[in-house]
């Protein structure tokens, strides 16, 4: 097999068109080290990527107890064989020379190398003296969207049933916190509708606030493939940038930040207007359709327009286009979910779905994506503001079911308030009534909103800090203990993407040093706490991945995200889409294909939620509105962004991605083909705009907020006029600053000037929507470099 060209040049490869209905034609892509050839490799060993959500199969490529390369597994029904950039190149980050070998603990202000039972040691002494002095709630737990199923699971009961806290949630919340909301309103319950697969038969994809061009390369080149064959889909993009999706779409609404509720409500109100909607599909599946009619009534197009700022005629096409689809494929992410009415909007698109009928059909399928690998495990497992299993905590019988299942007493389980959202466990950190907080597998020091407070907190001398991670963050350099994690490929579990697939993650090869798998970790901790179920037997009684997955299938068995059809055995051969049973072994492409599964009053996951206040839904209001377990359809009235515009503060600020990096690049950034091709931070502004401000490409600037500051090289690219946009992606790892700003007080993170507020729903913080300033700090030296973020962009 042939090596895959350049892909940093060409994120997408080349094009294997096919017609709608017809399955994606296979392409494999293969990356190997140079110098080492496919006959050299030694063994091909089973895993997905972990550098984003969309679950890609791939063989890793052995030789001489080392990762050589990757290759894409063309029989599997995600990518058949493609991979996307960072799957190509990011491997190369496990070897790293500055990978954690050895655990640290901090003595006399320094962090120093020292064993594990010294670090393990310490974290159970302050452990048990905490639990003494404080009892469980001085323990918060923040993990991620990146580790394994197995490992979630672990978490979760030694969280909740060890240490008894409630203040467990995973970045999770910064990433699909409103895709589970928006679920959980509509549905009653979490669980993605849609499959991939949707892609092959839709007449119609429209992407809310999602580049699925650089975030998620794979499921685009299949979007390009059918775009390339007969009988292309029709396009609508909803994004303030022209990005390569915007580039490719037919309609591309770009409307001002933050206003997605009232552009969501002007599409309906065309719908409904239209007469374009399946009376009988409202009446046998949903509740709310007269509410939901009237809300809309007074949202024409001419009155979002003034909102959105696009034009009103812009927004009756696209109406006609969703109205027009026979099979509609709708995506939902960050565009939507980083703003101040995320549910509201993402719950929109569900209400779009549902009276238009385009549900549990091939080409109608509904994707409130994920972004993180893994995110979807930390959901299932309760790893974040959930219970396992997608079980809800204002129902008694399943809180009784957990406590059966782990033979606790239910009064063990925390459940007498909403689990403690991310934002609120940073919130009594600072306060001081969170006295530990454990982070595993992420790096809120760069990746929470205003930074400078994010610090502080994590600096005070009265909170205890552990940080278990691969490398030396900007977070670690902060932490009290350092805990050296094994990373992808050096241990063994699944992890399920965007679309209910479930991949089998295989070790390759031994980590560095003394590291250790995060699920090893987790287990000696639980051991050396001693953690006991109510017969004095220990807790937890599993011990390796496999003992943990089965563990886990005992606790999804009867649940939406049922496993117990799923073996590693299975896995092995290639992705399968949860739920699956022993009656159902194929496992299950599309939800709701019969109707509405997870919603009954006995069943579901959550009564949902007030749409504007956030407060939850008593368990007899929702057994009176929706005794039959149909999908509630909510509406939502526009509501202005929190914080606007003003005359010091003209333009607004969104954040967002490249698709060379990943997140704080602790990965990427150690990748050369990936760091050189983004290597610094970078603003963009409309070339009109930038004219305004008597701005030029290249010139150093410096965007501020009221928190702070980032300086950054300008340039213009097409997007809106008044908004400003920033890559999340560069701390200060690889600075001389180490963990910090430099003391000029401008930093490179855009989070130095987010705020700390949140969607009232889903709690996701608002990276989306702030009030900035640009203003020149030094001329551009010498002719601007390429200025595209994606040098192909304009060639898809
Ligand atoms: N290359 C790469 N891929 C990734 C990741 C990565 O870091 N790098 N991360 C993964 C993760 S965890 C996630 S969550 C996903 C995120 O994937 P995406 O959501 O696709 O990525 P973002 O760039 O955060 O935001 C998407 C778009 O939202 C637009 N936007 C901003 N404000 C608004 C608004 O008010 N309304 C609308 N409609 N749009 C708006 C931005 O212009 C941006 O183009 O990507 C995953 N894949
Ligand atoms: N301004 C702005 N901020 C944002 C966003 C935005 O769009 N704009 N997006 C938000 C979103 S959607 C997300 S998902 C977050 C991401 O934010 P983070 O989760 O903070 O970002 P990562 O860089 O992915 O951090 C993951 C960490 O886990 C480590 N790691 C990787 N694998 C393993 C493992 O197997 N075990 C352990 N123990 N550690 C591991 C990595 O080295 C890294 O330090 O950022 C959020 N922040
Ligand atoms: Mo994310």
């Amino acid at each position: 097999m042939a090596e895959t060209p350049d892909r940093v040049q060409d994120p997408w490869g080349a094009r294997t068109p096919y017609a709608p209905g017809t399955p994606w034609p296979a392409r494999t892509d293969l990356h190997l080290a140079p110098g080492v050839t496919e006959d050299q490799v030694e063994r091909w060993v089973p895993a997905a990527s972990v550098l984003h959500s969309n679950g890609d199969a791939m063989d890793i490529a052995v030789r001489q107890g080392r990762i050589v390369g990757v290759r894409g597994r063309a029989g599997d029904r995600v990518n058949r064989g493609r991979l996307g950039p960072k799957d190509l190149y990011g491997w190369q980050a496990n070897a790293s020379p500055d990978r954690l070998t050895r655990p640290m603990i901090r003595e006399d202000g320094r962090l120093r190398e020292c064993d594990w039972d010294t670090a393990m040691g310490r974290i159970v002494d302050r452990s048990r003296q905490l639990l003494d002095e404080s009892g469980p709630g001085a323990f918060g737990f923040y993990t991620t969207g990146q580790l394994l199923l197995e490992e979630y699971y672990t978490l979760a009961v030694l969280a909740r049933a060890g240490i008894g806290t409630h203040h467990l949630d995973g970045n999770t919340r910064l990433c699909t916190a409103t895709a589970a909301e928006a679920l959980k309103e509509t549905f009653g319950c979490d669980g993605q509708p849609g499959s991939y697969e949707d892609i092959d038969h839709a007449d119609t994809i429209a992407l809310f606030g999602h580049n699925m061009a650089e975030t998620q390369t794979v499921l685009w080149a299949r979007v390009l493939d059918r775009l390339a064959g007969p009988n292309p889909p029709r396009l609508l993009c909803v994004d303030p940038r022209v990005t390569p999706v915007a580039r490719r779409a037919e309609v591309h609404l770009a409307p001002r930040p933050g206003t997605n509720v009232a552009l969501l409500n002007a599409l309906l109100h065309e719908v409904i207007r239209s007469g374009r909607i399946d009376r009988d599909y409202i009446e046998r599946n949903t509740v709310g359709f007269e509410e939901l009619a009237a809300a809309v009534e007074s949202c024409t197009p001419r009155w979002a327009a003034a909102i959105c700022d696009v034009p009103a005629a812009a927004i009756e096409r696209a109406g006609e286009l969703l109205g027009g689809a026979e099979r509609l494929l709708s995506t939902v992410l960050q565009g939507v979910y980083q703003s101040h009415q995320a549910t509201a909007a993402a719950v929109q698109v569900n209400n779009l779905h549902l009276i238009r009928g385009m549900l549990g059909r091939p080409g109608c399928g509904l994707l409130q994506m994920n972004g993180q690998p893994s995110a979807e495990n930390t959901r299932e497992c309760g790893a974040d503001g959930d219970l396992p299993g997608f079980r809800n905590w204002q129902n008694d019988t399943h809180v009784e079911e957990l406590a059966r299942l782990w033979n606790v007493p239910p009064e063990r389980i925390p459940h007498y308030a909403p689990p403690t959202h991310a934002m609120q466990i940073f919130r009594y950190a600072e306060q001081g009534s969170i006295r530990m907080l454990w982070i595993s597998g992420t790096n809120p020091a760069v990746s929470l909103p205003e930074l400078a407070r994010i610090r502080s907190v994590l600096a005070q001398e009265r909170l205890f800090v552990v940080v278990q991670d691969l490398f030396l963050t900007e977070t670690a350099q902060l932490a009290d203990v350092v805990l050296p994690a094994a990373a992808w490929g050096e241990k063994t579990g699944v992890l399920t993407n965007a679309d209910r697939t479930v991949h089998l993650i295989e070790k390759a090869v031994e980590p560095p040093g003394e590291a250790r798998p995060d699920l090893d970790i987790f287990l000696d901790y639980a051991a050396r706490m001693d953690f006991r179920d109510q017969d004095d037997g220990p807790l937890i009684r599993w011990h390796d991945p496999k003992s943990a997955f089965e563990a886990w299938q005992k606790c999804s068995a009867g649940r939406p995200c049922d496993y117990t059809g799923i073996t590693y055995e299975r896995l092995r051969e290639g992705g399968i889409q949860w739920p699956c049973t022993p009656d159902r072994p194929e496992g299950t492409p599309r939800l709701y294909t019969d109707g509405i599964a997870y919603a009954h009053p006995d069943t579901c996951e959550s009564y949902g939620k007030d749409m504007v206040t956030g407060a939850s839904v008593e368990p007899v209001e929702y057994r009176s509105l929706n005794p039959d377990g149909k999908a509630v359809l909510k509406a939502a009235e526009y509501l202005p962004p929190h914080e606007d515009t003003s005359p010091e503060h003209p333009l607004l600020l969104i954040t967002g991605r490249t698709v060379y990096h990943f997140h704080t690049r602790t990965k990427t950034g150690r990748v050369p083909e990936l760091n050189a091709a983004a290597p610094d931070v970078w603003a963009e502004l409309s070339p009109e705009e930038a004219a305004r401000q008597g701005l030029g490409d290249g010139d150093l600037i410096e965007v501020r907020t009221p928190r702070g500051a980032v300086r950054a090289r300008l340039r213009t690219t097409a997007m809106r006029d008044g908004t400003v946009f920033l890559p999340f992606h560069y701390g200060y790892w690889d600075t001389p600053a180490g963990h910090r700003p430099a003391d000029d007080g401008a930093g490179r993170a855009a989070n130095e000037a987010t705020i700390t507020d949140w969607d009232p729903v889903s709690k996701q913080p608002l990276f989306k929507t702030c009030a900035a300033r640009v203003t020149l700090i030094a001329r551009r030296e010498s002719a601007p470099r390429s200025q595209s973020t994606t040098p192909a962009g304009s060639r898809t």
